[in-house]
């Protein structure tokens, strides 16, 4: 089992004078993708995230803007990262609490390892600190 957040570079294939193209291939990921989903539009005051997951496990691309994640690890470990560049994901691991802030009309990307369940999230801080008192 992977427990903590590492970025994953893609193959950036390509110039400044024809552009770029990544991919993402069965043998670049530490799961297999179950779901695909896309956050745009968000203001640059508004933190997404605040949850945990219990099982899922996620790959987050950042395609255009800039967004800063911060996890915190049920051991107490927490991590900074911030995603700008299109070729770079980031792997976070499930029982991560994270808090995403947007910036410059940042559209991220998600690869999921689980279909959609609300069951799945830990909504309160304070439910999540059980599990780290655990
Ligand atoms: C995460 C960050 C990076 C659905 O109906 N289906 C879905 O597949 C998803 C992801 C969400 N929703 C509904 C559930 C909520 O009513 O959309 C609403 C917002 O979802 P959520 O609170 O998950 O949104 P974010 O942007 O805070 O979090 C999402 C991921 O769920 C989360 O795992 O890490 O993106």
């Amino acid at each position: 089992m992977i427990n903590k957040p590492f970025i994953i570079n893609f193959p950036k294939i390509g110039s400044d004078i024809t552009g770029f193209i990544s991919v993402c291939e069965k043998q670049n990921l530490p799961f297999q993708t179950k779901r695909v989903y896309w956050t745009y539009k968000v203001p640059d005051e508004f933190n997404r995230g605040g949850h945990a997951h219990l099982n899922l496990e996620q790959i987050l691309l950042v395609l255009s803007g800039e967004i800063q994640v911060k996890i915190e690890l049920i051991n107490g470990e927490s991590y900074e990262f911030i995603l700008n560049n299109p070729h770079i994901g980031l792997y976070i691991p499930k029982m991560s609490w994270r808090t995403l802030k947007y910036f410059g009309d940042a559209v991220q990307v998600c690869l999921a390892s689980m279909e959609y369940e609300e069951k799945d999230y830990i909504r309160s801080y304070d439910d999540f600190k059980r599990y780290m008192d655990n």
